[in-house]
């Protein structure tokens, strides 16, 4: 029996591993929205707003791969754009689906809602056209093959695409035979991947000294294992690099600590830097993967094997997935006898007394403590993003940050789809407070799911981090207004949480272990002053300074 348009969009999406779909109604998209909520494959996440919804993907995603987005045209899709932005940057596959005014409104010559008040249907689609890696709009009669198009690109990219549905369209019978060819999934030529698998066994026979790279495409791509294999097979070390960091575990004996260009570990980018060749699995060289800027590696040493291509030198080949190239590279390379890792910096241990102010000294190496094996801990853009990325994560913990995009607000949103996406595991928020103000009404979201996060809310007078680098003494603009954080749980529905206020190094340290023993959500705000300032955060002050 033939199937609707929706019917068959959704059939698809739960054929290929999608049954969450975050995000909030419009009337455009009401045939999608109701298709969902009546199709027994699918859960419907609601949002307080479409741009906490994108956050919440992408926050999902990160556990669990693919994922649904819903939003209606124009007032709906733009609010996501950020957080769509976001996920394109990390590499996070979200299908997200958009109810689209009607193809034919029975006056044409009126203007619908949620347009700009001109003729041009498909205008919000050119708005965002740069932020998916394909875009369609569904009819009856293209929507079997679009799909396939859609769900390829997806699957290939890795990144998130943009499915309109006209409202009309949506409750129409398809009218194409549904497809027979579905996911095709885009090989390497395997001599090709075999020619390039020798020269990296050359370069790496040869060389004295070799580190691996690690990044997020590995996790996103369902490549730990297999990385985890060549580490293990072959011998060679590997650092962390922000952006990436926990994509491997950091208990491994093969890892050497975090790598931050010259703001980092002095022994660890001695040694990086002098390595005779880096094995950069999928590490994209950005500002902050580079410490900004600072980092001094010669792109004659490195290997890049990216998403769909291979870098040896000056010589790029194209079209080699990194999937084939990681798993020959399992069976042939060989075991590199001279490598020996370092021993990895930690934060050490809190200092401070008990009845002192929070310190940077105290509480960074106390949230270390803090965290378990096979944590979430997911960091906003603030002052604690740097200095965390020094503690050492206990085994199967995953860190996850946005430096790249970085849109302050996307923690809280995301905390709530990673916890969805895996509620076993410890869900652990660290938010300035600046950001949290951006989307705190998502925690309303956790209760209604019986999520029990634990979130840490730094009070530190304001948007610290740009006080930093902004440098200028008068900066009101870097001040929030102050909210009575505790009491916010209760009045989104968070009402049996663990909530406290801390202000003294002994208070943080009794409410975490009171943490360790609850049974509900936790909501703990701490407080310093605005010279709650990390060293890291000097160093990237005069980095700024340096670059102006
Ligand atoms: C959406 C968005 N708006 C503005 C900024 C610029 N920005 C970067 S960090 C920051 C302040 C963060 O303050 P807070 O979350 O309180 O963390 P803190 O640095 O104080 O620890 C701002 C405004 C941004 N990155 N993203
Ligand atoms: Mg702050």
């Amino acid at each position: 029996m033939k199937q609707t348009v929706i019917q068959y969009v959704l059939s698809r999406l739960n054929e290929i591993g999608i049954s969450d779909i975050f995000g909030v109604p419009g009337d455009y998209a009401f045939p999608i929205n109701r298709a969902i909520c009546e199709d027994k494959r699918f859960h419907w996440i609601g949002s307080c707003n479409e741009l906490n919804a994108s956050y919440a993907a992408d926050g999902y995603s990160r556990i669990k791969g693919l994922v649904g987005l819903c939003t209606t045209q124009g007032v709906g899709e733009l609010s996501a754009i950020n957080g769509v932005a976001g996920a394109y940057s990390e590499h996070l596959p979200i299908f997200h689906l958009i109810g689209m005014q009607p193809s034919t409104p029975r006056q044409s010559n009126v203007y619908m809602h949620h347009t700009l008040g001109i003729k041009e249907h498909d205008i919000f689609l050119k708005m965002s056209a740069v932020v998916y890696c394909a875009q369609a709009i569904l009819t009856p009669d293209n929507c079997v093959l679009e799909m396939e198009r859609i769900i390829n690109e997806a699957l290939y990219h890795w990144r998130p695409v943009y499915i309109g549905i006209p409202e009309d369209y949506a409750t129409l019978l398809i009218k194409e035979n549904e497809s027979t060819t579905k996911n095709i999934k885009k090989h390497s030529d395997p001599s090709a991947v075999n020619a390039v698998v020798k020269a990296i066994v050359d370069i790496v026979q040869k060389a004295k000294t070799v580190c691996i790279f690690p990044g997020i495409l590995i996790s996103r791509l369902g490549l730990c294992d297999t990385a985890l294999a060549i580490i293990e097979g072959s011998g060679l070390v590997f650092a962390s690099t922000p952006m990436d960091k926990g994509v491997l575990d950091e208990t491994h004996p093969s890892y050497i600590g975090m790598y931050f260009g010259h703001y980092g570990d002095p022994k660890v980018y001695s040694f990086v830097e002098s390595c005779d060749c880096i094995l950069n699995i999928g590490v994209m060289m950005t500002e902050i993967n580079t410490g900004r800027l600072t980092s001094q590696l010669d792109s004659s040493k490195i290997i890049d094997i990216m998403h769909h291509h291979v870098r040896i030198g000056s010589s790029i080949f194209q079209g080699i997935e990194m999937e084939m190239v990681l798993q020959e590279l399992v069976k042939h390379l060989p075991r590199h006898t001279a490598m020996k890792s370092l021993p990895v910096s930690d934060l050490g241990n809190p200092k401070g007394n008990q009845d002192d102010p929070i310190k940077v000294e105290y509480l960074y190496p106390r949230w270390a403590q803090f965290f378990r094996p096979g944590d979430i801990v997911i960091v906003d853009i603030g002052t604690s993003f740097l200095p965390l990325i020094y503690a050492r994560l206990p085994s199967r913990a995953t860190f996850h940050n946005s430096s790249l995009w970085a849109s302050i607000g996307w923690a809280t949103p995301a905390a709530f789809g990673a916890a969805l996406a895996d509620s076993k595991r410890r869900t652990i928020l660290i938010t300035g407070e600046g950001a949290h103000q951006m989307s705190v009404q998502e925690i309303s979201q956790f209760p209604r799911h019986r999520l029990r996060p634990i979130i840490f809310v730094l009070n530190n007078g304001g948007y610290l981090i740009e006080r930093i680098i902004g440098g200028s003494k008068i900066d009101t603009c870097n001040d929030v207004a102050s909210w009575h954080y505790q009491q916010i749980p209760k009045a989104f529905g968070c009402s049996d949480w663990l909530t406290a206020k801390v202000t003294t190094c002994g208070e943080l340290d009794q409410i975490m272990k009171s943490i360790e023993k609850c049974e509900t959500g936790a909501y703990i705000e701490i407080v310093t002053g605005k010279e709650f300032v990390s060293s890291m955060s000097k160093l990237i002050r005069s980095s700024f300074n340096r670059l102006r």
